[in-house]
Parts: C-alpha cells; sequence; structure tokens
C-alpha cells in the first residue's frame, strides 16, 4: 500500500556555502523525493533555538544554534513514498565518519557538527518542523 508523507529538508550553511545546493537537491529528486516547497533563509540565533528545541539539554545545543544561524540555509518540503526514513536513510549517520557509502553525509558532510543537511526523525516531527518554516 502506499504511503505517501512529506518531510522537512534542510540544507545547512556548510553545504549552501560549497554551492552544494543543486547536488544535494537532485539526490532527492532522483530518489523519488519531489520539492514541494524550498526557499534559502538566514535564521536569527534566536530562531535556531526555537527550531533545535528539543536538544536544549544537550552540551552542543549553544554550538548547534550559532551554527545553523550562522548562514544561508535551504529549507524545504520532500513529498514521497515513506519521505521520512528516506530522506534519513538519503543522508546518513549523523556523524560523517560513520554515515554509509553515498549518503549525504559521506559525500559532503566535514563534521557532526557542519554535516550538511537535517531531516525530521518521525512524521509528527515533520509536521511541527514543516509548520515552523512554511505556516501561511
Ligand atoms: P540528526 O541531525 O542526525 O537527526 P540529532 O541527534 O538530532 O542528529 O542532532 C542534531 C544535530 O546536532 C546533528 O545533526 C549534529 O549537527 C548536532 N550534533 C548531534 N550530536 C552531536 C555531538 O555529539 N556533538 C556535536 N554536535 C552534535
Ligand atoms: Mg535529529
Amino acid at each position: 500500500m502506499s504511503n505517501i508523507e512529506q518531510t522537512l529538508s534542510i540544507i545547512k550553511p556548510d553545504a549552501v556555502e560549497r554551492n552544494l545546493i543543486e547536488n544535494i537537491k537532485s539526490i532527492f529528486t532522483s530518489n523519488n523525493l519531489n520539492i514541494k516547497e524550498t526557499k534559502k533563509i538566514h535564521l536569527t540565533k534566536e530562531e535556531a533555538a526555537e527550531f533545535y528545541s528539543v536538544h536544549q539539554s544537550k552540551p552542543f545545543y549553544d554550538n548547534l544554534c550559532s551554527y545553523l544561524s550562522s548562514g544561508p540555509i535551504v529549507v524545504m518540503i520532500l513529498e514521497g513514498e515513506n519521505a521520512v526514513l528516506s530522506n534519513r536513510k538519503l543522508m546518513g549517520a549523523t556523524d560523517p565518519k560513520n554515515a554509509e557509502k553515498n549518503t549525504i553525509r559521506k559525500l559532503y558532510g566535514i563534521s557532526i557538527d557542519k554535516n550538511s543537511v537535517h531531516g525530521s526523525d518521525s512524521v509528527d516531527n515533520a509536521k511541527k518542523e514543516i509548520n515552523f518554516f512554511f505556516k501561511n
């Protein structure tokens, strides 16, 4: 049975800075994830802190928020069959060192913090994250 979902993807500052937007988008589209919405934005640190608030107790939270707000990012709604898991598989492990061959983080990630992409980890969180960036 088909299970079409939407998920939120972010191309993080390290990848935008290295002109990897089109390379990363083409990985999604060639793997049956359609880009329904896309926009380039530059978050304030406060907005990044709100987006990443689930991580507020983590030791890396402050760095994470500084980093996400350090330059322009591209936020996208991806849609397709099992989009949440499909995107997570295309992204690879959080630490590029551990990411599987041909995943985005293996191909482009620099380090655990500069790991090039964000992707929602559940359908519930995808809804919240999409609403955060694309509520009208
Ligand atoms: P995810 O991006 O693979 O879902 P999360 O555990 O949700 O990983 O962490 C969010 C982001 O926080 C990661 O993408 C990474 O950039 C950063 N991060 C996670 N764990 C660490 C860490 O141990 N040190 C530094 N940064 C981390
Ligand atoms: Mg996560």
